[in-house]
């Protein structure tokens, strides 16, 4: 039987949700490839361990309310379900696309053996919100933080929740690592959501829209804190960073002048940014030296019949760029087509 023709099991009983705090368990699940140990250890090419921001984020409000909150990525570590399923009141589980049929199978776990209430969240349920609801009690849709907490105690009850983009990025409190129970290396910041340039084929730019940016002065508060805590590595999850150029020198310069840089920063940034002398010499001084670059393909042919902007040209350039600037290339191919060819 297919995860999706799954029998329904009785789903999670509704706790009282008086004024007593909760246990709420924060799950983000991976694939079975992914949680075969070496598999993590070879992850360690492609980067440090960390954790998405998301559950963090909420898990911080919901903590901050009262409630007792602990964060697993399965990504990064095994998790022990047996203490979970007795004490988890909430399970929250965060899912993009891949990782769904792993979430549902957690989901179906807890209402089977465990007596939490089931939320999900996170980029696939926001696009298939049925779906997660034949799995899930709950589910928000969209960005969470103006909703989690009502949620999570009883007072939002509808089962399609729909969350809201968060007007001023400012307010939004910094990812709560305090509750986060499995590894992380670096640390995420995002200082923007969303990318101006909505792509077809693009999730993010569709889910975190429309596109927003931090004030500089929030983001390097956010980036002292992980200085302060200890983090060797930072990365800018922001799904372009270098968009705005102007906006990412000043982040640089920040960093550089006020000694809040890391051993290393990884960063997606765009093919153009081999044009800019200035910007790459500052990404390097603020050790921004690992980089992903989002590309629509390796065939000339195939960006030409997507009226992309970027040729092969480009992207050699970029690569050339990078690697005299001693930033480490990681590139990414995907391909689609564009909103304004
Ligand atoms: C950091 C990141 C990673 C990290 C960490 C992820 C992890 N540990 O699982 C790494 C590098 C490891 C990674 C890996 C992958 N990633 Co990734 N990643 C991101 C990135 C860039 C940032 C995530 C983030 O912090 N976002 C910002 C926060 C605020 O958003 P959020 O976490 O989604 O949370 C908000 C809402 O979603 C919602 N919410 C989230 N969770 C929950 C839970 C509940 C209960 C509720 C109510 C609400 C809620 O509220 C939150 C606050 O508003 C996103 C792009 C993006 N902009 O989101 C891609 C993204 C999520 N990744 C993506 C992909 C495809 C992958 C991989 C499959 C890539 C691959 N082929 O290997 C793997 C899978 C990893 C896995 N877990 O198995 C896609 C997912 C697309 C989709 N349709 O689902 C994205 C959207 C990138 C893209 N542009 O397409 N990723
Ligand atoms: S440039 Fe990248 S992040 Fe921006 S919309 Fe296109 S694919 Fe998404």
């Amino acid at each position: 039987m297919k995860w999706g023709q799954k029998k329904r099991f009785a789903k999670g009983k509704r706790h009282r949700r008086g004024r007593r705090p909760l246990n709420i368990v924060f799950i983000t699940p991976t694939t079975g490839l992914r949680r075969f140990p070496p598999y993590r250890w070879g992850g360690r090419v492609y980067g440090q361990s960390n954790s998405i921001t998301g559950p963090l984020i909420l898990g911080g409000i919901l903590k901050r309310a009262g409630h007792h909150v602990e964060v697993y990525e399965e990504l990064n570590a095994g998790v022990n379900y047996r203490p979970l399923l007795k004490k988890a009141d909430v399970l929250c589980l965060s899912c993009m696309t891949s990782t769904a049929p792993r979430g549902y199978e957690l989901a179906d776990l807890f209402h089977r053996k465990g007596h939490a209430h089931v939320i999900m969240g996170g980029m696939h349920p926001t696009i298939l919100p049925e779906e997660a609801l034949r799995h899930a009690d709950q589910v928000i849709v969209g960005e969470g933080e103006k909703v989690i907490l009502d949620v999570v105690e009883g007072r939002r009850t509808e089962a399609i929740v729909e969350g809201e983009p968060v007007c001023n990025l400012d307010e939004v409190p910094f990812p709560d690592y305090s509750i986060l129970k499995t590894p992380a290396q670096a640390a995420n910041v995002l200082s923007t959501r969303g990318c101006p340039f909505r792509c077809t084929f693009c999730t993010t730019s569709r889910m975190f829209a429309p596109y927003r940016q931090r004030s500089v002065d929030n983001v390097i508060a956010e980036i002292r804190m992980y200085k302060d805590l200890g983090f060797q590595y930072l990365n800018f999850e922001d799904d372009n960073f270098t968009a705005d150029k102007e906006r990412a020198k000043e982040i640089c310069r920040r960093m550089i002048a006020e000694d809040l840089t890391f051993k290393e920063t990884f960063f997606f940034g765009r093919t153009d940014l081999a044009q800019d002398e200035e910007l790459l010499n500052l990404l390097h001084d603020a050790h921004l030296t690992r980089v992903l670059i989002g590309i629509e393909s390796l065939n000339q042919k195939a960006l030409n019949s997507i009226h992309k902007a970027q040729s092969i040209a480009n992207i050699r350039a970029a690569a050339k760029a990078c690697e005299k600037h001693k930033i480490r290339l990681i590139a990414s191919i995907v391909l689609g087509l564009d909103d304004n060819p």
